[in-house]
């Protein structure tokens, strides 16, 4: 039995079969965690959220920011914007099943020291911290007023998480740091602007896996396409996922028990 760690499909649906090939991956033994954003960018969102369900028990799978962006279009009052590829998504016959799949899961996938969130965790927060936050979030999503939830869910305030936070600018928070985040202040400030590698940072700003933690977790995210699986400067184990499938990269595959990683060329390009 095998725990393979895929990073982000955004909707490149023959590199995700081509790897799951190569993996030799068996749903009765082995199990696969995926790092989030599974659509938009590529073209074959439709048929990566197929793919993800029918795995049933085998997969687990924790939301990012495309995620909820196809779940704020779809059920909140999102709009399509010019770059998203989730048109035959939002046109599919089994749209409802397939959108019911996606608002189940998580924010978080842990198991014993290994954590995986799409963009990462705050260095301040715990690792069962950081699960029971991503639970709240799980449970509005979960819950008859999820439509609300959708509706209210992005924007970039508040920027910095504090305990007392509440209501929606607690979940909006939680979200942004476990589905945006890139660069944080040393007072955990999050930046929304740089996308880029790490010369990019802002003024005062660092990557999140640039600041000491208190305890030994390995930390497992994607979203980051820039890093190109690297963690120049990394503080803490970590592990970038994210090598940029949808705009000609590889998609990757981390062996957890091993270390060992797995990728494959992507043939088709996305929309950048
Ligand atoms: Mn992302």
């Amino acid at each position: 039995m095998s725990t393979y760690v895929i990073g982000d499909l955004h909707g490149s649906h023959s590199a995700f079969v081509g790897l799951m090939e190569k993996l030799a991956f068996n749903p009765a033994h082995d199990c696969l965690w995926l790092v989030g954003d599974l659509v938009n960018r590529g073209p074959d969102s439709l048929e990566c959220l197929r793919e993800a369900r029918q795995l049933g028990g085998a997969v687990r799978c924790v939301l990012g920011n495309h995620d909820f962006h196809l779940l704020v279009v779809a059920r909140g009052k999102g709009k399509l914007r010019k770059k998203d590829t989730l048109e035959a998504i939002l046109d599919a016959p089994d749209r409802e099943p397939l959108l019911d799949w996606l608002q189940q899961q998580s924010l978080s996938v842990r198991k014993e020291s290994t954590l995986m969130a799409h963009a990462g965790i705050l260095p301040q927060w715990s690792m069962s911290q950081a699960e029971a936050l991503g639970k709240e979030v799980e449970m509005a999503l979960r819950s008859e007023h999820s439509g609300a939830f959708l509706a209210e869910l992005f924007g970039d305030q508040p920027d910095r998480w504090q305990d007392s936070l509440e209501g929606m600018d607690r979940l909006r928070c939680i979200v942004n740091v476990m589905t945006r985040m890139r660069f944080i202040s040393p007072r955990g400030r999050l930046d929304f602007a740089a996308k880029q590698g790490l010369e990019s940072a802002p003024e005062g700003y660092a990557p999140w896996f640039q600041y000491p933690r208190e305890d030994n977790a390995h930390l497992l995210f994607g979203h980051w396409a820039a890093l190109n699986g690297q963690t120049p400067g990394a503080r803490i184990p970590v592990d970038a996922l994210d090598t940029g499938c949808a705009w000609g990269g590889s998609l990757t595959a981390l062996k957890l028990e091993s270390g060992e990683r797995i990728a494959v060329a992507n043939q088709k390009n996305g929309t950048a």
